[in-house]
């Protein structure tokens, strides 16, 4: 399984991955765990094959998709998780933040797929995620500069 999608992103496939995801889901406790140990080895594979002049930006840029799908395909069951925990908690919604997060960067960078996943884990941990640069606009969303502040009420971002 890590072979066929070290491969995927490697050639930049899309097709099979999120099916190739999904089975490797039911083998890991966590959604996450899926990001962390197949998705992150095989996109390791394209850095150093970049890293040595062996792949090119074109390619990377393919494999940034299937990486994208992948992680998208996972975020509704990571969602799921953060509310069979606030369950567990005997919570509907969050009603306290465990804190306010600010995620800045540095201008101009373009690696925006681990910084979304960085917010959606502080998410599922409780945490209100505040993001300096919009989607769309800068596409540099965060990562350089962590904030934790304490949560107050009346903050919003
Ligand atoms: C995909 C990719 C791209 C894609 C990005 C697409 C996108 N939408 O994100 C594209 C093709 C656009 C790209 C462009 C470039 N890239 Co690039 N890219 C990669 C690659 C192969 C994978 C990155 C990735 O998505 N990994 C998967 C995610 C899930 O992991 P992650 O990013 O590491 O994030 C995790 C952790 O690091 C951590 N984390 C990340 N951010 C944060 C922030 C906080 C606050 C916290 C707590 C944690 C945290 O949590 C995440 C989840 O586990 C890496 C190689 C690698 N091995 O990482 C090179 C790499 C990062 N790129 C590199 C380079 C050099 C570039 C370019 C400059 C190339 C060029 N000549 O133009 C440009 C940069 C342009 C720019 N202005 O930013 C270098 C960086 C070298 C360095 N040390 O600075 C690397 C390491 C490749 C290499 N070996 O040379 N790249």
């Amino acid at each position: 399984m890590q072979a066929r999608v070290t491969h995927a992103l490697v050639r930049g496939i899309d097709e099979c991955i999120d099916g190739d995801v999904e089975e490797w889901r039911h083998l890991v406790p966590r959604p996450l765990e899926v990001i962390d140990r197949l998705l992150m080895s095989g996109m390791n594979v394209v850095g150093d094959l970049f890293g040595s002049g062996k792949m090119f930006l074109p390619q990377v840029m393919k494999s940034a998709r299937v990486m994208e799908k992948a992680v998208a395909y996972l975020l509704p069951f990571m969602e799921k998780e953060k509310e069979e925990k606030l369950k567990e908690q005997g919570l509907e919604a969050v009603v306290a933040y465990a804190g306010v997060v600010l995620l800045a960067t540095v201008k101009g960078d373009v690696h925006d797929i681990g910084k979304k996943i960085v917010g959606v884990v502080l998410g599922c941990n409780n945490y209100k995620v505040g993001r300096e640069g919009g989607e769309g606009g800068r596409r540099a969303e965060m990562c350089m500069c962590v904030c934790v502040c304490e949560c107050r009420e009346g903050w919003c971002f």
